[in-house]
């Protein structure tokens, strides 16, 4: 399934993450299951020599290749890492063009948007498909959390500073929006609706809601 841009960038770290996860426990386990049968105790087999007696410090075994190699191979994979969770941090930041801006703005307890012709909706937002949309994103009162779980993307609502988020649907439907951050008695309740559709149908109905401004 393709997920719609930004959450690609989301989706794709949290695969990266997870099959290295899974790769390196997998090699881990196996080495300790294979470990415990290789080296288990037998009736009458003598310790090693250079087994690890407590009080004492561990001998060298002179495997200090290993250890340089080792650690090359984990800050590698480190690295990786960090520059792709920055990477993917500077997609969700930066819109990936100038797009249709909408001024969204928190308050108790529901969602205020306004579009770039000062068409004002509360709760839903109509946009079109394929087209990337810029959330300029306020509060009125406490803060708030502007979130779209779909999108994998959210920005805190502040009031006095403007954050910005964006997304871009690639198919039509309906997408929740949230509050992510407790504001109050009713933040359960300040649920929102994105709908997505075609450019045209995009088109006629914010004629009809100009008209009706
Ligand atoms: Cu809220």
């Amino acid at each position: 399934m393709a997920y719609p841009p930004p959450a690609d960038q989301w989706w794709g770290l949290f695969y990266y993450f997870s099959t290295l996860g899974a790769i390196i426990g997998g090699i881990v386990i196996a080495f300790l299951v294979l470990a415990a049968i290789k080296y288990r105790y037998k009736p009458g087999k003598p310790e090693p020599e250079d087994a690890p007696k407590p009080g004492t410090f561990p001998k060298d075994r002179g495997h200090l290749k290993y250890l340089f190699v080792l650690s090359f191979v984990t800050l590698s994979i480190i690295s990786t890492l960090v520059v792709g969770s920055f990477s993917a941090f500077h997609v969700l930041t930066t819109p990936p063009d100038k797009g249709l801006d909408i001024e969204v703005t928190g308050f108790q307890w529901a969602w205020g948007f306004k579009y770039p012709n000062g068409v004002q909706t509360v709760s839903n937002l109509v946009i079109p498909v394929n087209q990337t949309i810029v959330f300029h994103v306020t509060s009125s009162d406490v803060k708030h959390k502007f979130g779209v779980p779909y999108f994998k993307t959210s920005i805190d609502a502040i009031p006095g500073q403007v954050g910005e988020i964006w997304i871009k649907a690639t198919s039509t439907g309906d997408y929740d929006i949230l509050c992510y951050e407790l504001c109050g008695v009713g933040h359960a309740g300040m649920i929102g609706k994105i709908t997505a559709v075609s450019q045209s149908q995009f088109n006629q109905w914010l004629e009809n809601a100009t008209k009706q401004k």
